[in-house]
């Protein structure tokens, strides 16, 4: 049993975050995903998601590819959520490659590509520009 494990906030649930997490699954046969908190946004973007956590939670862990689920407190907890949960693949998206290679170590690292021309930020742009 291959045990998968990838981050992310998920906030404005688009079909970016949908390819991720099926291509994520694909790479085994339990999916883990840990959604980054309301602060630990605030800390690293310096703004608070506009979905709150208990709902972009609620979205991920509902999706039929998704196992398990659970809020990421802060980036620098990876090795103890690997450990924790066991994880044989940490899978996170190219935006942030290379950052995580010292977890090879822990389990097997890989990166993808993301989903071009879609984003949470164009998103809410576009939201802005329709109302302006
Ligand atoms: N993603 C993607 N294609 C897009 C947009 C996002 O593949 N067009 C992927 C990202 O690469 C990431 C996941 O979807 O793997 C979640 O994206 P974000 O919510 O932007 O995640 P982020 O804020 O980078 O949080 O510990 C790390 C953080 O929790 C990652």
């Amino acid at each position: 049993m291959t045990r998968v494990l990838t981050f992310g906030t998920f906030d404005v649930f688009h079909v970016g975050h949908v390819n991720v997490l099926l291509r994520a699954a694909n790479l085994g046969d339990h999916l883990t995903v840990g959604v980054s908190s309301d602060e630990l946004n605030m800390s690293k973007k310096g703004r608070y998601p506009v979905y709150r956590e208990e709902h972009r939670l609620a979205i991920v862990k509902n999706l039929a590819c998704v196992d398990d689920v659970f809020v990421e407190e802060s980036l620098e907890l990876k090795g103890e959520y690997i450990k924790k949960f066991r994880a044989d693949v940490l899978v996170m998206g190219d935006d942030w490659a290379g950052k995580f290679d010292h977890y090879s170590d822990q389990c097997e690292v890989v990166y993808l590509p993301r989903t071009p021309e879609v984003s949470t930020t164009d998103i809410i742009q576009s939201i802005k520009e329709r109302l302006d």
